[in-house]
Protein backbone atom coordinates (compact mmCIF):
# COMPACT_ATOMS: atom_id res chain seq x y z
CA UNK A 1 0.00 0.00 0.00
CA UNK A 2 2.82 2.49 0.84
CA UNK A 3 4.72 1.64 -2.72
CA UNK A 4 1.16 2.45 -3.91
CA UNK A 5 0.86 5.90 -2.40
CA UNK A 6 4.14 6.58 -3.69
CA UNK A 7 3.58 5.32 -7.05
CA UNK A 8 0.33 7.48 -7.20
CA UNK A 9 1.74 10.53 -6.03
CA UNK A 10 4.61 10.22 -8.79
CA UNK A 11 2.28 9.78 -11.10
CA UNK A 12 0.42 12.76 -10.17
CA UNK A 13 3.28 14.78 -9.91
CA UNK A 14 3.63 14.37 -13.97
CA UNK A 15 0.40 15.79 -14.67
CA UNK A 16 0.26 19.34 -15.72
CA UNK A 17 -3.01 21.77 -15.54
CA UNK A 18 -2.52 24.52 -17.98
CA UNK A 19 -5.11 27.58 -16.94
CA UNK A 20 -6.27 29.51 -20.41
CA UNK A 21 -5.37 33.68 -20.10
CA UNK A 22 -9.24 34.40 -21.06
CA UNK A 23 -10.09 33.01 -17.51
CA UNK A 24 -9.04 35.83 -15.72
CA UNK A 25 -10.53 39.03 -17.92
CA UNK A 26 -14.23 40.25 -17.25
CA UNK A 27 -16.63 37.47 -18.77
CA UNK A 28 -20.16 36.71 -18.66
CA UNK A 29 -23.44 36.00 -21.12
CA UNK A 30 -24.69 37.58 -24.27
CA UNK A 31 -26.65 39.59 -21.44
CA UNK A 32 -24.34 40.96 -19.14
CA UNK A 33 -20.66 41.13 -18.61
CA UNK A 34 -19.69 41.99 -15.18
CA UNK A 35 -16.90 44.00 -14.45
CA UNK A 36 -15.17 42.67 -11.51
CA UNK A 37 -12.07 45.08 -9.41
CA UNK A 38 -8.62 43.64 -10.14
CA UNK A 39 -8.67 41.69 -13.43
CA UNK A 40 -5.86 41.90 -15.70
CA UNK A 41 -5.42 44.94 -18.37
CA UNK A 42 -2.55 43.21 -20.52
CA UNK A 43 -1.49 39.62 -21.59
CA UNK A 44 1.45 40.15 -19.19
CA UNK A 45 -0.76 40.98 -16.07
CA UNK A 46 -2.70 37.54 -17.00
CA UNK A 47 0.25 35.86 -17.27
CA UNK A 48 0.90 37.08 -13.29
CA UNK A 49 -2.17 35.76 -12.29
CA UNK A 50 -1.55 32.33 -14.12
CA UNK A 51 1.58 32.37 -12.00
CA UNK A 52 -0.57 32.36 -8.81
CA UNK A 53 -2.85 29.63 -9.89
CA UNK A 54 0.52 27.57 -10.47
CA UNK A 55 2.44 29.21 -7.20
CA UNK A 56 -0.58 27.37 -4.57
CA UNK A 57 -1.24 24.63 -6.84
CA UNK A 58 2.33 23.32 -7.91
CA UNK A 59 1.06 21.67 -10.79
CA UNK A 60 -0.40 24.81 -13.58
CA UNK A 61 3.28 25.59 -14.90
CA UNK A 62 2.06 26.88 -18.63
CA UNK A 63 -1.01 29.27 -19.63
CA UNK A 64 -2.62 28.92 -23.09
CA UNK A 65 -2.92 32.23 -25.22
CA UNK A 66 -5.39 33.13 -27.63
CA UNK A 67 -4.46 35.50 -30.61
CA UNK A 68 -5.76 38.29 -30.85
CA UNK A 69 -6.91 38.47 -27.91
CA UNK A 70 -3.32 38.53 -26.12
CA UNK A 71 -1.58 40.27 -29.19
CA UNK A 72 1.72 41.74 -28.31
CA UNK A 73 4.49 42.94 -30.78
CA UNK A 74 7.19 40.59 -29.30
CA UNK A 75 6.04 37.12 -28.21
CA UNK A 76 9.70 36.07 -27.67
CA UNK A 77 9.61 38.70 -24.70
CA UNK A 78 6.17 37.49 -23.48
CA UNK A 79 7.64 33.94 -23.09
CA UNK A 80 10.56 35.53 -21.74
CA UNK A 81 7.80 37.29 -19.52
CA UNK A 82 6.19 33.98 -18.38
CA UNK A 83 9.41 32.31 -17.49
CA UNK A 84 10.28 35.26 -15.12
CA UNK A 85 6.89 34.22 -13.36
CA UNK A 86 7.85 30.21 -13.02
CA UNK A 87 5.58 29.80 -16.44
CA UNK A 88 5.68 28.94 -19.89
CA UNK A 89 3.15 29.49 -22.65
CA UNK A 90 1.43 26.78 -23.44
CA UNK A 91 -1.22 26.11 -26.66
CA UNK A 92 -1.47 28.80 -29.15
CA UNK A 93 -5.93 29.14 -29.88
CA UNK A 94 -6.46 30.63 -32.96
CA UNK A 95 -9.41 33.18 -33.35
CA UNK A 96 -11.34 33.28 -36.52
CA UNK A 97 -14.71 33.58 -35.49
CA UNK A 98 -14.34 37.25 -34.65
CA UNK A 99 -14.61 39.35 -37.52
CA UNK A 100 -17.30 40.63 -39.36
CA UNK A 101 -15.97 38.75 -42.48
CA UNK A 102 -16.16 35.66 -40.80
CA UNK A 103 -20.30 35.71 -40.61
CA UNK A 104 -20.36 33.38 -43.31
CA UNK A 105 -17.46 31.16 -41.84
CA UNK A 106 -13.72 31.42 -41.68
CA UNK A 107 -11.89 28.60 -43.74
CA UNK A 108 -15.10 27.23 -45.26
CA UNK A 109 -16.06 30.49 -46.46
CA UNK A 110 -17.78 30.15 -50.08
CA UNK A 111 -15.49 33.80 -50.45
CA UNK A 112 -11.84 32.69 -51.22
CA UNK A 113 -10.61 35.92 -50.15
CA UNK A 114 -12.32 35.44 -46.59
CA UNK A 115 -10.75 31.79 -46.66
CA UNK A 116 -6.89 33.32 -47.39
CA UNK A 117 -7.59 35.87 -44.34
CA UNK A 118 -8.50 32.80 -42.12
CA UNK A 119 -5.24 31.22 -43.24
CA UNK A 120 -3.15 33.60 -42.70
CA UNK A 121 -4.28 34.06 -38.92
CA UNK A 122 -3.97 30.22 -39.13
CA UNK A 123 -0.59 30.23 -39.96
CA UNK A 124 0.69 33.70 -38.10
CA UNK A 125 -0.74 31.48 -34.95
CA UNK A 126 2.54 28.90 -35.66
CA UNK A 127 4.75 32.38 -36.39
CA UNK A 128 3.64 32.95 -33.11
CA UNK A 129 4.18 29.11 -32.07
CA UNK A 130 7.73 29.58 -32.97
CA UNK A 131 8.41 33.01 -30.91
CA UNK A 132 6.99 31.20 -27.59
CA UNK A 133 8.36 27.66 -28.31
CA UNK A 134 4.86 26.37 -28.02
CA UNK A 135 4.21 22.81 -29.27
CA UNK A 136 0.10 23.15 -29.74
CA UNK A 137 -1.78 25.28 -31.97
CA UNK A 138 -5.81 24.59 -31.16
CA UNK A 139 -8.24 25.40 -33.75
CA UNK A 140 -11.74 25.75 -32.90
CA UNK A 141 -14.11 27.17 -36.11
CA UNK A 142 -17.47 28.42 -35.29
CA UNK A 143 -17.86 27.44 -39.28
CA UNK A 144 -21.20 26.27 -40.26
CA UNK A 145 -24.69 26.50 -41.57
CA UNK A 146 -28.06 28.40 -40.10
CA UNK A 147 -30.42 26.86 -43.02
CA UNK A 148 -31.04 24.11 -45.13
CA UNK A 149 -29.38 24.92 -48.27
CA UNK A 150 -27.57 28.02 -47.31
CA UNK A 151 -24.21 26.37 -48.35
CA UNK A 152 -22.89 22.94 -49.65
CA UNK A 153 -22.11 20.86 -46.40
CA UNK A 154 -19.42 19.08 -48.58
CA UNK A 155 -17.86 21.61 -50.34
CA UNK A 156 -16.97 23.54 -47.03
CA UNK A 157 -15.24 20.06 -46.01
CA UNK A 158 -13.36 20.24 -48.80
CA UNK A 159 -12.61 23.98 -48.22
CA UNK A 160 -11.84 22.79 -44.63
CA UNK A 161 -9.29 20.04 -45.50
CA UNK A 162 -7.88 22.16 -47.65
CA UNK A 163 -7.23 24.86 -44.60
CA UNK A 164 -5.80 22.27 -42.70
CA UNK A 165 -3.41 20.99 -44.77
CA UNK A 166 -1.49 24.00 -45.33
CA UNK A 167 -1.53 24.53 -42.03
CA UNK A 168 -0.16 20.60 -41.03
CA UNK A 169 2.21 21.65 -43.81
CA UNK A 170 3.67 24.71 -41.93
CA UNK A 171 4.19 22.65 -38.55
CA UNK A 172 7.47 22.84 -37.10
CA UNK A 173 9.22 19.07 -35.89
CA UNK A 174 7.60 19.59 -32.50
CA UNK A 175 4.65 21.01 -33.23
CA UNK A 176 0.74 19.47 -32.88
CA UNK A 177 -2.14 21.16 -34.54
CA UNK A 178 -5.34 20.29 -31.57
CA UNK A 179 -8.63 20.27 -33.57
CA UNK A 180 -11.27 20.93 -31.39
CA UNK A 181 -15.17 19.78 -32.16
CA UNK A 182 -18.41 21.54 -30.99
CA UNK A 183 -21.68 19.77 -31.43
CA UNK A 184 -23.55 23.96 -32.38
CA UNK A 185 -22.91 26.82 -31.82
CA UNK A 186 -23.00 29.79 -32.97
CA UNK A 187 -24.28 27.58 -36.15
CA UNK A 188 -27.28 25.89 -35.53
CA UNK A 189 -28.30 23.56 -38.39
CA UNK A 190 -24.83 22.66 -39.34
CA UNK A 191 -21.45 22.97 -37.50
CA UNK A 192 -18.20 21.96 -40.04
CA UNK A 193 -16.46 20.47 -36.89
CA UNK A 194 -19.51 18.81 -34.99
CA UNK A 195 -18.08 16.29 -33.35
CA UNK A 196 -14.83 13.98 -33.10
CA UNK A 197 -15.82 11.51 -35.88
CA UNK A 198 -15.06 14.69 -37.86
CA UNK A 199 -12.29 15.95 -35.80
CA UNK A 200 -10.63 12.65 -36.28
CA UNK A 201 -11.03 11.63 -39.82
CA UNK A 202 -9.19 15.07 -40.40
CA UNK A 203 -6.81 14.33 -38.42
CA UNK A 204 -6.13 11.28 -39.56
CA UNK A 205 -5.78 12.33 -43.24
CA UNK A 206 -3.59 14.83 -42.21
CA UNK A 207 -0.91 12.82 -40.28
CA UNK A 208 0.25 12.27 -36.58
CA UNK A 209 1.03 16.30 -35.35
CA UNK A 210 -2.60 16.37 -35.77
CA UNK A 211 -4.56 15.35 -32.84
CA UNK A 212 -8.42 15.57 -31.73
CA UNK A 213 -9.44 17.93 -28.27
CA UNK A 214 -12.27 16.66 -26.57
CA UNK A 215 -13.72 20.23 -24.72
CA UNK A 216 -16.15 18.32 -22.19
CA UNK A 217 -18.61 21.45 -22.81
CA UNK A 218 -18.92 20.42 -26.29
CA UNK A 219 -21.31 17.75 -26.24
CA UNK A 220 -25.24 16.49 -26.57
CA UNK A 221 -26.65 15.83 -23.26
CA UNK A 222 -25.88 12.25 -21.87
CA UNK A 223 -22.78 11.64 -24.54
CA UNK A 224 -20.58 9.40 -23.27
CA UNK A 225 -17.51 11.69 -23.35
CA UNK A 226 -15.20 8.28 -21.45
CA UNK A 227 -15.84 6.38 -24.17
CA UNK A 228 -15.11 8.98 -27.15
CA UNK A 229 -11.69 9.31 -24.69
CA UNK A 230 -11.14 5.91 -24.42
CA UNK A 231 -11.55 5.15 -28.04
CA UNK A 232 -9.28 8.66 -29.05
CA UNK A 233 -6.54 7.79 -27.01
CA UNK A 234 -6.27 4.02 -27.77
CA UNK A 235 -6.01 5.40 -31.69
CA UNK A 236 -3.43 7.70 -30.54
CA UNK A 237 -5.23 10.48 -31.40
CA UNK A 238 -6.07 12.37 -28.10
CA UNK A 239 -4.10 15.58 -27.99
CA UNK A 240 -5.64 17.13 -25.09
CA UNK A 241 -8.79 18.26 -23.03
CA UNK A 242 -10.34 21.64 -22.57
CA UNK A 243 -11.72 20.71 -19.33
CA UNK A 244 -15.15 22.74 -18.05
CA UNK A 245 -18.45 21.68 -16.70
CA UNK A 246 -21.86 22.10 -18.37
CA UNK A 247 -25.50 21.65 -17.14
CA UNK A 248 -27.30 22.48 -20.28
CA UNK A 249 -24.51 23.35 -23.46
CA UNK A 250 -21.22 25.08 -23.58
CA UNK A 251 -21.40 26.94 -19.98
CA UNK A 252 -17.87 26.90 -19.68
CA UNK A 253 -18.31 26.64 -15.57
CA UNK A 254 -15.68 25.28 -13.42
CA UNK A 255 -14.58 21.48 -14.67
CA UNK A 256 -15.96 19.13 -11.77
CA UNK A 257 -18.64 21.37 -10.55
CA UNK A 258 -21.39 19.81 -12.22
CA UNK A 259 -20.40 16.31 -12.25
CA UNK A 260 -17.27 15.11 -10.62
CA UNK A 261 -18.06 11.54 -11.10
CA UNK A 262 -18.18 12.29 -15.30
CA UNK A 263 -14.78 13.87 -14.61
CA UNK A 264 -13.26 10.78 -12.84
CA UNK A 265 -15.27 8.71 -15.02
CA UNK A 266 -13.06 10.36 -17.57
CA UNK A 267 -9.86 10.39 -15.80
CA UNK A 268 -10.65 6.68 -15.36
CA UNK A 269 -10.47 6.33 -19.00
CA UNK A 270 -7.24 8.80 -19.57
CA UNK A 271 -5.30 6.43 -16.75
CA UNK A 272 -6.13 2.95 -18.48
CA UNK A 273 -4.98 3.76 -21.83
CA UNK A 274 -1.67 5.45 -20.38
CA UNK A 275 -2.89 8.97 -21.01
CA UNK A 276 -1.09 10.39 -17.55
CA UNK A 277 2.57 9.43 -19.69
CA UNK A 278 3.34 12.88 -19.86
CA UNK A 279 4.94 10.91 -23.45
CA UNK A 280 1.26 10.72 -24.16
CA UNK A 281 1.15 13.87 -25.26
CA UNK A 282 -2.21 14.59 -23.71
CA UNK A 283 -2.58 18.21 -22.75
CA UNK A 284 -4.87 19.01 -19.96
CA UNK A 285 -6.35 22.21 -20.68
CA UNK A 286 -8.87 24.14 -18.82
CA UNK A 287 -11.15 26.24 -21.03
CA UNK A 288 -13.48 28.29 -18.52
CA UNK A 289 -14.59 31.36 -17.97
CA UNK A 290 -15.41 32.96 -14.41
CA UNK A 291 -19.02 35.02 -14.79
CA UNK A 292 -20.35 35.29 -10.95
CA UNK A 293 -17.15 34.05 -9.24
CA UNK A 294 -13.67 35.44 -8.52
CA UNK A 295 -11.67 34.17 -11.22
CA UNK A 296 -8.19 33.50 -9.95
CA UNK A 297 -9.74 31.39 -6.90
CA UNK A 298 -11.74 29.81 -8.82
CA UNK A 299 -8.69 28.78 -11.62
CA UNK A 300 -7.23 27.48 -8.51
CA UNK A 301 -10.31 25.21 -7.59
CA UNK A 302 -10.26 23.91 -11.12
CA UNK A 303 -7.22 22.60 -11.20
CA UNK A 304 -7.54 21.01 -7.79
CA UNK A 305 -10.95 19.35 -9.09
CA UNK A 306 -8.95 17.43 -12.04
CA UNK A 307 -6.16 16.53 -9.86
CA UNK A 308 -8.90 15.25 -7.51
CA UNK A 309 -10.83 13.64 -10.28
CA UNK A 310 -7.17 12.11 -11.15
CA UNK A 311 -5.55 10.15 -7.58
CA UNK A 312 -8.85 9.04 -7.54
CA UNK A 313 -8.66 6.94 -10.97
CA UNK A 314 -5.25 6.19 -10.18
CA UNK A 315 -6.56 4.64 -6.50
CA UNK A 316 -8.91 2.48 -8.80
CA UNK A 317 -7.10 -1.24 -7.95
CA UNK A 318 -6.71 -2.20 -11.65
CA UNK A 319 -6.04 -5.90 -10.62
CA UNK A 320 -9.08 -6.57 -8.94
CA UNK A 321 -11.16 -4.76 -11.46
CA UNK A 322 -9.53 -7.07 -14.37
CA UNK A 323 -10.42 -10.23 -12.17
CA UNK A 324 -13.92 -9.13 -11.49
CA UNK A 325 -14.37 -8.21 -15.39
CA UNK A 326 -12.72 -11.35 -16.40
CA UNK A 327 -15.23 -13.30 -14.01
CA UNK A 328 -17.76 -11.31 -15.35
CA UNK A 329 -18.78 -9.94 -11.91
CA UNK A 330 -20.74 -6.93 -13.12
CA UNK A 331 -21.16 -5.61 -9.60
CA UNK A 332 -18.33 -6.74 -8.36
CA UNK A 333 -16.11 -4.48 -11.08
CA UNK A 334 -18.58 -1.69 -10.59
CA UNK A 335 -17.43 -1.80 -7.12
CA UNK A 336 -14.30 -1.26 -7.70
CA UNK A 337 -14.45 1.67 -9.36
CA UNK A 338 -16.91 3.12 -6.58
CA UNK A 339 -14.46 2.19 -4.04
CA UNK A 340 -12.22 4.49 -5.89
CA UNK A 341 -14.38 7.08 -6.32
CA UNK A 342 -15.87 7.38 -3.12
CA UNK A 343 -12.32 7.62 -0.96
CA UNK A 344 -11.90 10.99 0.82
CA UNK A 345 -8.29 12.01 -1.14
CA UNK A 346 -8.09 15.06 0.34
CA UNK A 347 -5.71 13.73 3.13
CA UNK A 348 -3.59 12.21 0.59
CA UNK A 349 -3.50 15.72 -1.59
CA UNK A 350 -2.66 17.69 1.43
CA UNK A 351 0.39 15.10 2.30
CA UNK A 352 1.51 15.62 -1.49
CA UNK A 353 1.41 19.41 -0.74
CA UNK A 354 3.21 19.54 2.46
CA UNK A 355 5.76 17.33 0.33
CA UNK A 356 6.03 19.71 -2.33
CA UNK A 357 6.62 22.46 0.20
CA UNK A 358 3.29 23.69 -1.08
CA UNK A 359 0.12 25.07 1.60
CA UNK A 360 -1.99 21.66 1.63
CA UNK A 361 -4.93 24.25 1.57
CA UNK A 362 -3.89 26.52 -1.98
CA UNK A 363 -7.37 27.99 -1.61
CA UNK A 364 -7.01 29.57 1.80
CA UNK A 365 -2.85 30.14 1.30
CA UNK A 366 -4.12 32.39 -1.70
CA UNK A 367 -6.94 34.07 0.15
CA UNK A 368 -4.71 34.63 2.73
CA UNK A 369 -1.79 36.35 0.57
CA UNK A 370 -3.41 39.69 -0.03
CA UNK A 371 -2.53 39.51 -3.65
CA UNK A 372 -6.50 39.69 -4.77
CA UNK A 373 -6.40 43.04 -2.51
CA UNK A 374 -2.86 44.11 -4.49
CA UNK A 375 -4.26 43.80 -7.53
CA UNK A 376 -7.65 45.55 -6.78
CA UNK A 377 -5.74 49.23 -5.92
CA UNK A 378 -3.26 48.57 -7.73
CA UNK A 379 -5.52 47.43 -11.52
CA UNK A 380 -8.28 50.50 -12.65
CA UNK A 381 -10.00 49.37 -15.89
CA UNK A 382 -9.45 45.66 -16.37
CA UNK A 383 -10.13 44.08 -19.76
CA UNK A 384 -12.63 41.87 -21.07
CA UNK A 385 -11.82 37.88 -21.34
CA UNK A 386 -12.42 38.63 -25.00
CA UNK A 387 -16.28 38.27 -26.26
CA UNK A 388 -16.93 41.76 -27.43
CA UNK A 389 -13.89 43.29 -26.83
C1 LIG B 1 -15.43 27.48 -28.27
C2 LIG B 1 -14.27 27.33 -27.33
C3 LIG B 1 -12.97 27.27 -28.09
C4 LIG B 1 -12.57 28.72 -28.04
C5 LIG B 1 -12.89 29.02 -26.60
C6 LIG B 1 -12.84 30.44 -26.16
O1 LIG B 1 -16.65 27.33 -27.61
O2 LIG B 1 -14.45 26.22 -26.50
O3 LIG B 1 -12.02 26.49 -27.41
O4 LIG B 1 -11.26 28.95 -28.40
O5 LIG B 1 -14.18 28.46 -26.47
MN1 LIG C 1 -12.78 24.96 -25.92
MN1 LIG D 1 -16.47 26.08 -25.75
Amino acid sequence: MATDIARIKAALLTQHIETPSWAYGNSGTRFKVFARPGVPRTPQEKIADAAQVHRYTGIAPSVALHIPWDRVDDYGALAAYAAGHGLRIGAINANVFQDDDYMLGSVTNPDPAVRRKALDHLLECVDIMDATGSRDLKLWFADGTNYPGQDDVRARQDRLAEALAAVYGRLGGDQRMLLEYKLFEPAFYTTDVPDWGTAYAHCLKLGPKAQVVVDTGHHAPGTNIEFIVALLLREGRLGGFDFNSRFYADDDLMVGAADPFQLFRIMHEVVRGGGLDPAAGVAFMLDQCHNVEPKIPGQIRSVLNVQQATVKALLVDADALRAAQQSGDVLGANAVLMDAYDTDVRPLLADLRAEMGLDPDPMAAYAASGYAEKIETERVGGAQAGWGA
